[in-house]
């Protein structure tokens, strides 16, 4: 169906990225039969630790004070701290309250009384919630985040339960192995794996290799992912620099061999508080010549590219033009907020088109899906609304089966060709 005026391009546009059914290609969320790890619910809201650093910035309990009290009484505290004593204005307040509202517990029904809230979670089971909250956020396919070095969630995998709802992907998080590489090859040794410590050693990469072959086969992995320091550094053809080593004689080759896209999030400064816990991470310039190293160098990996610092953020879109095997994804961490989503979108659009993923929830607590999506779908019909707008003013005439497949693109289109892509340039490797 033609579309002739703005008024109607802006209904279409609402409506299309309101209904669109996303695939949310990186999170934290796991499927029930991960037990404990699928955090859900009211007090685990309040734990995310976004409001963790929040919290102490007001409160007058010490960092061991609050660490040594009950789950309870840590929600609570929070609660009385951040949504009582003061207003939730903060992105990661409101956004609980988003979650609520739209899970039809309004705050204006039920208050400010935690335990009324509380009551109504009580009343769910997880595989309901499960269901109503992505119903409600109209996600259909989560990817979650899976840690072969986690001794628990290798037990739910090893028992076959890993892979029992469709609805939740894997994606295989390599953090230990590249970054923590003496106490990754202690561990692999305990998983059966012969690796030596020194990591450029033939045998040992080939061993590292058969450990990421058989996760990410076991785990049906869509892709596998490590988050890295902005100083990360590629150092082509250096056998002393274990992160190249590593990435060069195993990651890759079994990226290439598999099909499977590396996911790299680039920009992290860990523990910068450790008392923090894990809220004392923080952001840090990235120097992105170890993306262009390895872009340029396997020109038949595809490559999954976040950042985390806002100066970083321009460069990364002009370098994602230069190579078609980078696709940009996601407004990551400190950048997912209201304005930082609004002017990185904008300029992605503008510099990038449809080829890239505008967004990811990076969520720790289901319920979040909801906050985290509505406002992202919000910001990207406001942005197309403008675009396609000078479209029609030039004349091109627009239906709304382009915009359809547009918004389709972007809420997992692009993501699923990178995966197809990253099938297609499979090769023979040893
Ligand atoms: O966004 C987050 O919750 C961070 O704590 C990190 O987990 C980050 O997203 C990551 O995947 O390293
Ligand atoms: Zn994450």
């Amino acid at each position: 169906q033609g579309i002739s005026s703005q008024s109607g391009l802006e209904a279409v546009i609402r409506r299309m990225t309101t209904e669109a059914r996303v695939i949310d290609m990186h999170t934290h969320l796991y499927a029930e039969a991960f037990s404990e790890h699928l955090l859900w619910g009211i007090d685990e809201l309040l734990h995310y630790h976004y409001l963790t650093a929040e919290f102490f910035r007001h409160t007058d309990l010490t960092y061991d004070e609050y660490w040594s009290l009950d789950s309870a009484s840590r929600a609570e505290a929070v609660w009385q701290t951040l949504f009582v004593d003061r207003s939730p204005i903060s992105e990661a307040a409101s956004g609980v309250l988003t979650a609520l509202n739209r899970l039809g517990l309004s705050p204006a029904q039920y208050g400010r009384d935690l335990n009324a809230y509380r009551a109504a979670f009580a009343a769910k089971s997880a595989s309901q919630q499960v269901s109503d909250v992505l119903e409600a956020a109209k996600v259909q396919r989560i990817v979650m985040t899976n840690d072969p070095f986690d001794s628990k969630e290798r037990t739910v995998w090893q028992s076959g339960s890993g892979k029992s709802d469709p609805r939740f992907d894997a994606a295989l998080r390599i953090d230990k192995l590249l970054l923590d590489w003496p106490a990754a090859a202690h561990d692999l040794r305990g998983q059966g794996y012969a690796v030596e410590d020194d990591a450029s050693a033939p045998a040992t990469l080939q061993e590292v290799k058969r450990f990421l072959q058989d996760w990410a086969v076991r785990m049906d992995a869509l892709y596998i992912m490590v988050s890295l320091p902005g100083d990360a550094r590629y150092a082509a053809g250096d056998a002393s620099h274990t992160l190249t080593v590593l990435l060069d004689g195993a990651v890759i080759p079994v990226c290439l061999k598999l099909g499977l896209p590396l996911a790299l999030m680039i920009g992290v400064r860990r523990q910068v508080n450790p008392l923090l816990k894990l809220a004392g991470d923080m952001s840090m310039r990235s120097d992105l010549s170890l993306l262009e190293g390895i872009a340029k160098r396997y020109t038949n990996l595809e490559l999954l590219i976040t950042v985390l610092a806002r100066e970083n953020q321009h460069e990364l879109a002009v370098l994602s033009r230069k190579f078609r095997n980078i696709t940009l994804f996601g407004c990551w961490w400190f950048l997912h907020t209201e304005s930082m989503i609004r002017e990185l979108t904008e300029f992605r659009v503008e510099l990038l088109g449809t080829s890239f993923i505008p967004q990811h929830s990076d969520c720790r607590v289901l319920e979040q899906l909801i906050n985290k999506w509505e406002y992202s779908r919000g910001i990207l019909a406001d942005i197309l609304i403008h675009k396609y707008g000078r479209l029609l003013k030039d004349g091109w005439e627009l239906t709304e089966a382009d915009i359809s497949r547009d918004v389709e693109a972007y809420f997992g289109g692009t993501f699923l060709r990178v995966l197809e892509n990253a099938k297609r340039n499979r090769i023979a490797a040893p």
